[in-house]
């Protein structure tokens, strides 16, 4: 399906990439270095201006728009929030987002299935970054191929919803080691499907690390807020607390690690 990171190989063109594999991996390592590049340029740009930038990734439907309008609402006043929206055709989150009089910047991928951090350094051409404090990146709704492209985020957060069965973080593995923080969403379903076991949810992911931050949601009521905005404020502090304007990661794809407080939790 997607243009770039190799996952539009079909039975048809499959006997190309065995023909030339060298070629196809090399074209493929060319392309993520220059992501990477441009990754560095974006996380150059927030640090720059002190904005901590948050990348929230999920399979379709997990309640990413839902939560960053919760988020939205119940941050302290004075946390001056945007949104760059990854999906592959309408304008409907943005327009979501921007009924909380939140700025919103929607990016349309057409077939690609994650953002890249060029879609993201265009997208930023269109935001005050100067008066912003939490930049808010919903990918588009893919459980694999987002964690593979640095966009420059700070941080990664993984939304696995109770409407997806609690097995996902297991068969999706490589999300959950790219997070810095995982929610399990839409709690307040959890009464009406009995499929869904919480411990084995949390056993899922604790298979895969045993030190990420984890908590439950739900939008809809609001519980399990209150630990998640902590959580984004004390980002936000340790984030600003790191070098400025001349911060750049030692290796381009290092993002900057889970905040201190995170891994405590
Ligand atoms: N009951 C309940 N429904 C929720 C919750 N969060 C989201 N939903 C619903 O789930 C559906 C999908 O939510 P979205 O927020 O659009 O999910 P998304 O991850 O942004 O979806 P994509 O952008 O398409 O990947 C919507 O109908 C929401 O109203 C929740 O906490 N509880
Ligand atoms: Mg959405």
């Amino acid at each position: 399906m997607c243009d770039t990171c190799g996952c539009n190989l079909t039975d048809a063109n499959r006997h190309l990439v065995a023909a030339e594999p060298r070629e196809t991996i090399e074209v493929l390592e060319n392309l993520l270095a220059e992501n990477d590049l441009q990754a560095m340029r974006n996380r150059a740009r927030f640090n720059a201006r002190g904005l901590l930038a948050v990348n929230l990734m999920s399979s379709p439907g997990s309640g990413k728009t839902a939560l960053l309008e919760a988020t939205i609402q119940a941050l302290p006043p004075g946390v001056r929030v945007a949104v760059i929206e990854g999906d592959l055709e309408t304008e409907n989150d943005a327009a979501r987002i921007r009924r909380h009089g939140v700025p919103a910047v929607q990016i349309t991928t057409g077939m690609a299935c994650h953002l890249d951090a060029h879609m993201v350094g265009q997208a930023l051409q269109r935001l005050d970054l100067s008066a912003i404090d939490i930049l808010f990146i919903e990918n588009v709704g893919n459980l694999v191929c987002p964690a593979n492209f640095d966009i420059g985020q700070h941080c990664n957060v993984l939304l696995l919803s109770v409407t997806e069965g609690d097995d996902k973080a297991a068969k999706y593995p490589v999300m959950v080691r790219a997070a810095d923080a995982v929610l399990i969403t839409k709690t307040d379903l959890l009464p009406y499907i009995e499929e869904f076991d919480l411990a084995r949810a949390r056993e899922a992911v604790g298979g895969v690390r045993r030190d990420v931050p984890l908590w439950e949601v739900s939008a809809k009521n609001g519980k399990g807020l209150a630990r998640w905005l902590d959580w984004l404020t004390a980002s936000l502090t340790a984030c600003r607390a790191a070098p400025g304007p001349s911060y750049a990661p030692a290796e381009p794809r290092a993002r900057v690690s889970a905040p201190a407080h995170a891994s405590r939790r």
